[in-house]
């Protein structure tokens, strides 16, 4: 090496004479030698790039790779959430997003900290023998920006506001709060103890065929691996045997208590009654986001109280409601979409200002059952005001776009219009509104056939070469997108429902239709079971129905569509659809179940070999199995569906003067 080259400690020179070498064995030589003419400085200096390099990889790859995992993982989660855009989204919750940012920065940062001590390690050692070492300083470590925008937000512009609608007179709309309060279900003695309305005795033995049978066993192991691993805690982890929080209430006990009583299992109600009376407290210092919080635990709460009577579960209800009313101190009543339990702090989701049109729609059942059974008038006065507001705003065709403003009240005009994910359970709620309250609350009923009118009209197409039904979205309210959530497969059982209850026979007929569509879904993918989303083939000469994108393709145990089996076969008898959800039941066996853990949504339903996403959503004990299990009874006493109205996640509440 030329003297002119030891001057300059950072150039390195390895390759110029090796283009002058044209065999194997001397290259290998010719590096060695090339090798010892250098400095030890420069030897350091290749030696830290080298280490560098495998840090990088090592370390840093691997962060950005879970980092995305963990990012899939989390956004196709709970309600429900796909990664591509906002349309794509279920409930992105403000829990999910503040953890995975808190989870994601403390991961990245301890990387780069941990990968930082190495190479400061490496450079005390070449110090050590180089006093004339290259200074490694944190900046070059390549760690990956981590922006807010990988959180698929939606975006805010001020053009996405509306003008503030005039406020309109409460009486205009529903004027059945008085009625209903003035008769509170009463009949509660003294010890707390409440009859059940429907007076069934549901630990009674009972004779269930091998079906209920299979649908209890699988219940059952669900619920001990819970109680292994998970108790007390709101989610279980199947695979890595732990639990995850949400809202740190015992959130699957909550959403599994009436099921534990509709399937009879007394031993397992009781040991979830002791939890909720001696260790469920409200008082946490956490923010939650109130629709989830209100059809789970809420839910899961009045329909325990309403099928055993027992007040513990009223008083927790009343608690809980209580909790959650400072979300709706806004000026324009539509409320806030997060609370704190503790000190009543309400917000919008801290993704924007902006709350989902479902969320803020899908609270009216719960909150006026409150009202029936504490004979309090102020939770369903709240929810009523958000459903006259709701009623009173410009909805082209009946259809709502899936945000809205709690600050001004009004509709982001360019959102999507769709019947899944922040859409479904508002037109879910204007029927069933409409049913628990005795077919008195007509606005609700009006708002939904309009609905269903624009659905006809706007959404619903068929695909190619087979002509499935199905439901589409408009993009920014106007483009048709054929993108179907299988969260719309709440949507026959909806139907039918609203046929049962005296619609016109063209809703029976979709609903049908879709039922079939749903269950296609299905059908078509390796392993029976529906993706997330699916995209139907309008071209003509298509070769194939539906269309699954890679990152859709999980399966969250979701219930819509045995939900909607549920109604379709008790309103037509025809026992086919009692065989789709059986056949949807052997495929959650075969590909979901975690041997002596229970049940795990999967990532790929194309796939025989499906991984596990190691997650058991509450949905799956409170809705999914309840639904099956119903559908395969031959009770007609059990649930009847003109004495109970089922909420979005399956807890039945009592239809008044029923
Ligand atoms: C449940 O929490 C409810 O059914 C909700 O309405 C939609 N998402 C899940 C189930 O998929």
């Amino acid at each position: 090496m030329s003297a002119a080259y030891r001057k300059d400690h950072l150039t390195i020179n390895l390759g110029t004479d090796f283009h002058s070498y044209d065999n194997s064995k001397t290259k290998r030589k010719s590096l060695i030698r090339a090798w010892r003419r250098l400095s030890r400085l420069q030897r350091s200096v290749i030696c830290m790039m080298l280490i560098l390099g495998m840090l990088c990889s090592g370390y840093i790859v691997p962060a950005i790779y879970s980092d995305y995992h963990m990012m899939d993982n989390q956004l196709d989660t709970v309600g429900t959430r796909n990664r591509l855009n906002l349309h794509d989204t279920d409930r992105l919750n403000t829990k999910d997003q503040l953890e995975f940012e808190k989870n994601k920065l403390e991961k990245i940062e301890g990387l780069k900290k941990k990968a930082r001590e190495q190479l400061q390690g490496i450079m005390a050692k070449v110090n050590a023998g180089h006093k004339k070492a290259v200074p490694f300083g944190k900046d070059e470590l390549m760690v990956p920006p981590v922006g807010k925008d990988r959180l698929m937000v939606p975006p805010v512009g001020k053009d996405n506001v509306l003008v503030l609608q005039p406020p309109i007179n409460d009486d205009d709309i529903h004027g059945r709060a008085n009625e209903q309060i003035a008769a509170p279900d009463g009949g509660e003695d003294e010890d707390g103890k409440k009859p059940s309305i429907s007076n069934y005795d549901y630990f009674k033995e009972r004779k269930e065929n091998s079906q209920q049978k299979a649908v209890v066993s699988a219940f059952k192991d669900a619920w001990k691996a819970y109680k292994t691993y998970a108790w007390g805690h709101d989610e279980l982890k199947p695979v890595s045997k732990t639990h995850s929080t949400w809202f740190d209430v015992g959130l699957t006990i909550l959403d599994s208590l009436d099921t534990l009583v509709v399937l009879g299992l007394k031993k397992e109600f009781e040991e979830a009654k002791e939890w909720v009376q001696k260790e469920l407290t409200f008082d946490k210092d956490r923010s939650v986001n109130l629709f989830e919080i209100t059809i789970r635990a809420l839910g899961g709460l009045l329909s325990a109280f309403h099928l055993t009577g027992e007040s513990v579960f009223k008083e927790k209800a009343k608690d809980l409601g209580d909790r959650l009313m400072p979300c709706f101190n806004t000026e324009s009543k539509v409320p806030y979409s997060d609370v704190n339990l503790r000190t009543g702090k309400a917000r919008s989701p801290n993704w924007g200002p902006d709350s989902s049109t479902s969320e803020v729609s899908t609270l009216l059942l719960e909150f006026c059952d409150l009202t029936h059974i504490t004979g309090d008038p102020k939770y369903e006065d709240v929810a009523t005001k958000v459903s006259q507001h709701l009623h009173a705003l410009p909805k082209p065709n009946g259809l709502v776009p899936i945000f809205i403003n709690a600050q001004t009240g009004n509709f982001r005009p360019s959102a999507t219009i769709t019947l899944g994910a922040r859409g479904d359970s508002y037109y879910e709620y204007l029927l069933k509104q409409w049913i628990q309250t005795g077919k008195k609350l007509d606005t609700s009923k009006d708002d939904y056939v309009q609905a269903m009118e624009g659905v006809k009209e706007k959404l619903i197409r068929k695909s190619e070469p087979n002509k499935l039904t199905f439901v589409g979205e408009l993009l920014s309210g106007r483009t048709f997108s054929p993108k179907m959530d299988h969260l719309v497969c709440f949507l026959p059982g909806t139907l039918a429902l609203g046929h049962h209850n005296g619609l016109p026979d063209d809703h029976m007929e979709l609903a049908k239709e879709l039922m079939n569509t749903c269950y296609e879904m299905y059908r078509r993918m390796a392993t029976k079971l529906s993706p997330e989303i699916t995209y139907f083939n309008m071209a003509p000469g298509a070769p194939e129905d539906l269309i699954v994108k890679p990152l859709d393709a999980h399966n969250l145990l979701r219930p819509e569509t045995v939900e909607s089996l549920l109604y379709l076969y008790r309103f037509t008898g025809d026992k086919k659809y009692r065989d789709w959800g059986w056949q949807i039941f052997q495929a959650f066996e075969k590909y979901t179940k975690v041997p002596g853990m229970g049940y795990s949504s999967i990532n790929n339903v194309k796939s025989l070999k499906p991984s596990f996403k190691d997650k058991l959503e509450s949905f799956f004990l409170a809705e999914t199995l309840k639904y099956l299990y119903l559908l395969f009874s031959d009770d007609p006493n059990l649930l009847p569906l003109d004495k109970f109205v089922f909420n979005t996640e399956a807890h039945p509440l009592p239809i008044y003067n029923s």
